[in-house]
């Protein structure tokens, strides 16, 4: 198949990387010129599990370089989901699929804004990947992907059945779900629960768990969060707290990507995850100072950067 990832990160690099050692014809797609370069002259290389393999790849800054893709994997952060979708859309011409696995809330509506809806799809990975540096990655993690159609009905369900298979069969672990906005919500619950918290603090996912202070903030925001979804009629698994700490503690050792984020002075994705729950809340007229306190600490710390 032929893959265009909008957004060659560390998850999308991973991505594109396990994908093209399936075979299949990947490029990655980025503005970052270093890594770019760094990927078309040296390969891509992935650290896991102490060992290290480089993956010749093709990359590029120039999408009108890449042509038509049948399926376009969305990366990048979801600050920038707006400006991806436009890329994304020609990309994928008349007939290919869009696929966003980014956190945070919004981006399917974005993605689907403008084209077919039916062949958009959304999902959730667990997977975790860090950015070592310019053609170099680290694959920190492996997990779950689960995929579902943005638009529920009978061809966008088929689609997400296949490329959920399809992934399965490229050796990335994948499922497909019917109920694509509750998967989209679990994992802005993990988020939610961890992200921020880690990132103002400069602690990894696991030293969450060490405090009963931390263990609590997290704790107060995922119930604020789950109280909204209550609101919008969504249904959230009954353990979502117990889950959030069970993220933690199989993701001890990662930095979140909004540590990474701040620990690279990067703009977050605060505004998607806790930010969401802050503007859906202010719609409801529900008071939500947990999450409030933790985006404005957050959107503090971004103006401040050097
Ligand atoms: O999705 C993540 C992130 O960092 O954005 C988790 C699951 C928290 C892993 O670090």
């Amino acid at each position: 198949m032929k893959i265009a990832v909008v957004g060659a990160g560390a998850m999308g690099s991973l991505f594109g990387a396990m994908l093209a050692e399936a075979g299949n014809k990947v490029w990655l797609y980025d503005v970052w010129a270093d890594h770019v370069q760094a990927v078309n002259k040296d390969g891509l290389t992935i650290e896991q599990g102490g060992k290290t393999r480089t993956l010749r790849m093709e990359a590029t800054t120039a999408p009108e370089q890449i042509g038509q893709a049948e399926l376009v994997l969305i990366f990048v952060k979801s600050t920038q989901t707006a400006a991806a979708a436009d890329s994304a859309r020609t990309l994928a011409g008349p007939d290919g699929i869009v696929l966003t696995l980014q956190n945070g809330m919004g981006n399917a509506n974005l993605l689907a804004e403008g084209m077919d809806a039916e062949r958009v799809l959304a999902g959730t990975t667990s997977h975790g990947a860090t950015m070592l540096g310019p053609g170099r990655i680290r694959h920190a993690g492996v997990g779950a992907t689960t995929i579902g159609a943005w638009a529920a009905t009978e061809p966008g369900r088929r689609r997400a059945g296949q490329i959920s298979d399809f992934f399965t069969r490229s050796g990335i672990e994948s499922k497909s779900v019917a109920d694509v906005r509750s998967l989209l919500w679990s994992k802005l619950l993990i988020n939610i629960g961890i992200n921020a918290i880690t990132a103002l603090t400069a602690i990894k996912n696991g030293q969450l768990l060490d405090l009963e202070i931390t263990r609590k903030l997290s704790r107060m925001a995922v119930e604020e969060a789950i109280q909204i979804a209550g609101k919008m009629n969504i249904t959230v698994r009954d353990d979502a707290v117990d889950h959030v700490y069970a993220v933690a503690e199989a993701t001890a050792a990662n930095r979140s990507s909004m540590g990474q984020d701040v620990d690279n002075q990067r703009q977050t994705e605060i505004e998607t995850i806790n930010g969401y729950i802050v503007r859906e809340a202010e719609r409801l007229g529900v008071p939500v100072p947990v999450n409030e306190t933790l985006t404005a600490l957050v959107q503090t710390m971004e103006y401040h950067y050097k």
